[in-house]
């Protein structure tokens, strides 16, 4: 009886009963309990662990067909993955919800007590982590061989609490009660070295050997990553550091000193304790160097290990594999995998080299030049000494190609280098991931545009093939249908079969019932339940949401700025015939983000002042949800009528909330910034609201000496939101927020301001007439379609990775 093909393994439950047995022996075996004594926690456990089984025998047939086809892998490195809660996505991929809901309910619990115990494991802070969840999705669904890799941070995006004072952040112990969803994986540890020295090989020139001053050791854990409509189930590895046995100082212990003995202990695990919280400024801490090679080390020590089961020699590496890099984070993944193949297996270095660059590609997620991760060549020569010889190494082959392209152009040498000579010698990770990677794409058209013609412009004039553009996507089963059923009914009702889910394209289908009325009452009716279950204001007022991480260049203060003037406008004529509007933000800033965290704080005290006041209050409503994250957007989005995407134009790389936002209904209000721009193109320019200036209009006002003041000075109702802040009656945050958008407004709030209201005026006429907005809304979900991370994949798959589907069977 071979086992490796799963022959002889016992069936699940398909039946309510056999479910229901399963069940029973996880809480009675794995829980130890009985159903008399069972807790809500024992029962969601007993219920993960049922689930969990019809994955896990799916995955034994997807690692068996994988295994046998011997093909081409995707790796994908991310230092970020916001996977979301994992229950109901898990009981929609397996198709046991009606069994388990009926099981569950034996025990006596309804399945929303339970999904209440399932966090959502917040290992990342926004845009980024999140994309890399819907794309490894989307990687199973559409049966691409993949493993995405990640740390298994203790503790993941600090938990947001929100008073008067503005926001405090709490530490995030997401796994405090254990995780369901995860298999550790000991026997794959991984050791990892720090500090240390070089030294020459006899022999060799390019050869060293480096003897660290500090090893490490990295457990996996993995966690399933099922696909949807088929059999495929890929996996994402969590790496956690552990202190390698040795580090317990025994002789310290007895000597009493306790603290001491653990240090070393400590100081291993501390590398994957916490996520680092900022979203858009490196602070260059060393811990997160350590972090991003420990993640770097452990996976590509992993990758080669399951290349060398399949394969023999070096030669088929780079056609059997290639990693994505989740922007410059993972980077240092060039030099090691250099480093392990010049090093450890002896491969040449012109042969590594080529296998290396063509193994590579790197995705960049931003345009913001603080973003851009530079490290301190100090840091490198202390915790990655050889790292940084063979970096020097790369960048003199390297300048040697530019030299011989622009003879004689020192000035582009010295911009293109990969080491900034001044002011102080650091090591450019966007240069090295260039130089490294057979391809560079940005998230957008626009933002791909703008990666050729600013920050990287020097790459493309001399690599101009390399430059590609993906734009992003998201995944239609969390974002429509768990998110959002009562419309997912009502679309597969429309559209005659629920194949849209998995063909999101399928939603153009919708068009025709735009036009049909009794449709729309439905829609529409959908859209007020959803607001009601929200519970966020009034269910029949304009819902208008802005929903993203705190920044200054995604302009939340100009989202104040017109709260502030309906607020006033509604003061100095409380008997107009006024929209009740209620305004949504939620949102997180980066805890070292004061200029953010003041603007949450400055929404806090609008809000409640507006709360108090009964001439405006009957009328316009600001609320702020505290702790955004996956789970909160998926209660937010189905309830949204108005999408607020008002970025200064050339700032948002992309953007994925509009894209959900469009999905479920919502009508944007935005700039030509990152998506936005496509989705305009997409549910055409009569069903979006345009505002602001352009990307290259913002750039050449900077230029020509934007002066905000001159905005203030001839805009009434502007000078009024202004001096009321510096008036002092919002409190200092309001006077300082007023001060640096009087100062030097980076991101040309006052500029846009007045295009802004007019823009919001549109808004109102259109939700004046119900049949209207209701057409728009029904016309940017039907067109919306592209915006689906299995659209992005299948480019990813086709122009990038170039790897094919690999079928897994269905069960016998
Ligand atoms: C060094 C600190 C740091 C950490 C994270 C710098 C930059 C980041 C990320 C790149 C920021 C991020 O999440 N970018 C967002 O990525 C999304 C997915 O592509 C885009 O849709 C957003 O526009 C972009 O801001």
């Amino acid at each position: 009886m071979d086992l490796r093909q799963g022959i002889g393994l016992r069936k699940l439950g398909k039946t309510a009963d056999e479910f229901q047995q399963d069940l029973l022996s996880n809480l009675y075996y794995r829980r130890g309990t009985t159903v008399e004594s069972a807790s809500a926690r024992d029962a969601y456990e007993a219920l993960a662990q049922t689930v969990r089984d019809h994955l896990a025998e799916r995955r034994a047939r997807t690692a068996a067909a994988q295994f046998a086809s011997n093909p081409r892998w995707v790796y994908y490195l991310s230092a970020e993955y916001l996977l979301g809660a994992q229950l109901e996505q898990n009981l929609l991929y397996s198709g046991t919800g009606d069994l388990a809901a009926e099981a569950v309910k034996a025990l006596g619990f309804g399945l929303e007590d339970l999904e209440d115990l399932d966090v959502e494991p917040g290992l990342g802070n926004g845009g980024l982590g999140r994309l890399a969840a819907c794309l490894v999705d989307s990687l199973a669904t559409r049966d691409i061989p993949a493993v995405g890799y990640g740390i298994r941070y203790d503790l993941g995006i600090f938990r947001q609490v929100i008073t008067e004072e503005g926001q405090a952040e709490l530490p995030d112990d997401w796994a405090f009660h254990g995780n369901p969803w995860e298999f550790p994986a000991p026997d794959d540890r991984q050791a990892v070295g720090f500090y240390g020295h070089t030294e020459p090989i006899p022999g060799s020139t390019t050869r060293k050997v480096w003897v660290p001053g500090e090893v490490v050791l990295g457990e996996p854990s993995h966690m399933l990553v099922p696909g949807f409509g088929t059999e495929t189930v890929n996996i994402i590895r969590l790496w956690s550091a552990k202190a390698s046995e040795a580090s317990f100082d025994l002789s310290r212990f007895s000597a009493g000193q306790y603290a001491e003995a653990v240090q070393e202990a400590v100081r291993a695990e501390n590398i994957s304790k916490v996520l680092y919280p900022d979203d858009s400024t490196e602070l260059g801490r060393e811990l997160r160097l350590k972090q991003q090679y420990f993640l770097v080390s452990c996976s590509l020590r992993d990758i080669v290990r399951r290349f060398r089961l399949r394969n023999e020699g070096w030669d088929t590496f780079a056609d059997k594999t290639v990693i994505q890099l989740n922007d410059t984070h993972p980077t240092i993944a060039i030099p090691e995998l250099m480093r392990l193949l010049v090093d450890e297996y002896e491969v040449e270095w012109e042969q590594a080299w080529e296998i290396t660059r063509r193994t590579f590609a790197y995705t960049c997620h931003t345009l913001l030049p603080e973003a851009l991760e530079t490290w301190p060549v100090r840091m490198f020569e202390k915790l990655l000494p050889r790292h940084l010889e063979i970096i020097y190494l790369i960048n003199m082959l390297f300048l040697r190609e530019v030299e011989a392209r622009f003879p004689g152009d020192h000035d582009r040498l010295r911009r293109m280098s990969i080491i900034q000579e001044d002011p102080e010698r650091r090591v450019r990770m966007a240069h090295l991931a260039v130089v490294g990677t057979e391809a560079v794409n940005g998230v957008a058209e626009l933002h791909s545009k703008l990666l050729r013609e600013t920050v990287l412009d020097d790459f493309a004039a001399l690599w101009p093939a390399k430059f590609q553009n993906v734009t992003n996507g998201v995944s239609p089963r969390r974002f429509i249908k768990i998110a959002n059923p009562r419309l997912s009914d009502l679309i597969t009702e429309g559209l005659g079969d629920d194949s849209w889910v998995g063909d999101l394209e399928r939603l153009a289908g919708l068009e025709r019932l735009a036009d049909d009325a009794s449709f729309r009452e439905r829609w529409q009716a959908i859209k007020r339940a959803n607001k009601v279950d929200l519970a966020a204001g009034d269910p029949d007022s304009l819902t208008d949401v802005m929903i993203k991480r705190f920044h200054e260049y995604k302009r939340q203060q100009l989202k104040l700025l017109h709260v502030i003037t309906l607020y006033q406008r509604i003061r100095q004529n409380p008997a107009a015939d006024w929209v009740p509007r209620t305004v949504l933000f939620a949102g997180k800033a980066a805890p070292a983000y004061h200029a953010a965290k003041d603007i949450i704080r400055l929404i806090a005290t609008i809000a409640a002042r507006i709360e108090a006041d009964p001439v405006v209050s009957p009328y316009l409503k600001v609320v702020f949800p505290s702790n955004y994250n996956v789970t909160l957007a998926e209660r937010i989005i189905p309830a949204a009528d108005l999408s607020e995407q008002i970025s200064l134009a050339g700032k948002e790389a992309s953007g994925t909330g509009n894209m959900k936002l469009a999905l479920n209904g919502a009508v944007t209000i935005g700039t030509l910034d990152g998506a936005n721009i496509e989705i305009r193109a997409r549910v055409g320019e009569d069903n979006f609201f345009l505002f602001g200036l352009d990307a290259y209009e913002a750039a050449r006002a900077r230029i020509n000496g934007y002066q905000p003041r001159h905005f203030y000075e001839r805009d009434e109702e502007l000078r009024a939101a202004m001096d009321t802040l510096t008036s002092g009656v919002f409190g200092e945050v309001g006077r300082r927020v007023a001060d640096s958008l009087l100062g030097w407004d980076e991101y040309l709030t006052l500029a846009d301001f007045r295009s802004y209201l007019e823009c919001q005026e549109q808004v109102e006429k259109s939700w004046r007439d119900p049949a209207r907005w209701t057409r728009m809304s029904i016309l940017n979900t039907a067109h919306s379609g592209f915006f689906s991370s299995d659209r992005t994949v299948a480019d990813y798959a086709a122009r990038i990775w170039r790897v094919a589907p690999v079928p897994v069977p269905r069960e016998d």
